[in-house]
């Protein structure tokens, strides 16, 4: 609750934002995507992502017209073991803070692409968010900046 509450009482406190339509102002700054080049036969990658929102939001969905379903995943830890489950309720974006999606942690996870992915294509995602308005970006296919990734995937 408290999260919830903060925003509201900040606010209170600028005590000049127009009541009408906050959602106009909000934006989200989308930068840095990436999505990693398919291995043999694989129909499924991950793709990695900055997100940073001008006031709290929150990612919802990602689409991506080369595959048949995009998901926000998550890692977490279960019986000792590094899963990943889908984000149902999404993705929060704090105002102002540089959320990364990056191998090892949370993660767009493309399944049922309609072509392999090679190094130097471009991925159009759409990004909605539950505020700012949509974002479409052309995510370069490449491996992803941060080493010793990979494992996040393995269960695929
Ligand atoms: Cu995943």
């Amino acid at each position: 609750m408290t999260r919830l509450l903060i925003p509201v009482a900040l606010l209170a406190l600028a005590g000049c934002s127009p009541a009408a339509d906050p959602d106009a102002l909000a934006s989200v700054a989308v930068v840095d995507a990436t999505c990693r080049p398919t291995l043999n036969g694989r129909d499924v990658t991950g793709c990695y992502v900055t997100l940073t929102a001008s006031r709290d939001d929150r990612l919802v969905s990602v689409a991506a017209p080369l595959a048949a379903t995009a998901q926000v995943h998550e890692m977490k830890i279960e019986d000792g073991m590094m899963k990943m489950a889908e984000l149902k309720d999404g993705l929060a974006l704090p105002a102002g803070e540089a959320v990364s999606l990056q191998p090892g942690g949370d993660h767009i996870m493309l399944m049922g692409l309609t072509q392999p992915l090679t190094a130097g294509q471009k991925v159009p995602l759409a990004f909605t968010f539950e505020h700012a308005q949509p974002v479409q970006v052309r995510a370069r296919v490449a491996q992803p900046p941060v080493a010793g990734a990979g494992a996040e995937h393995a269960g695929h």
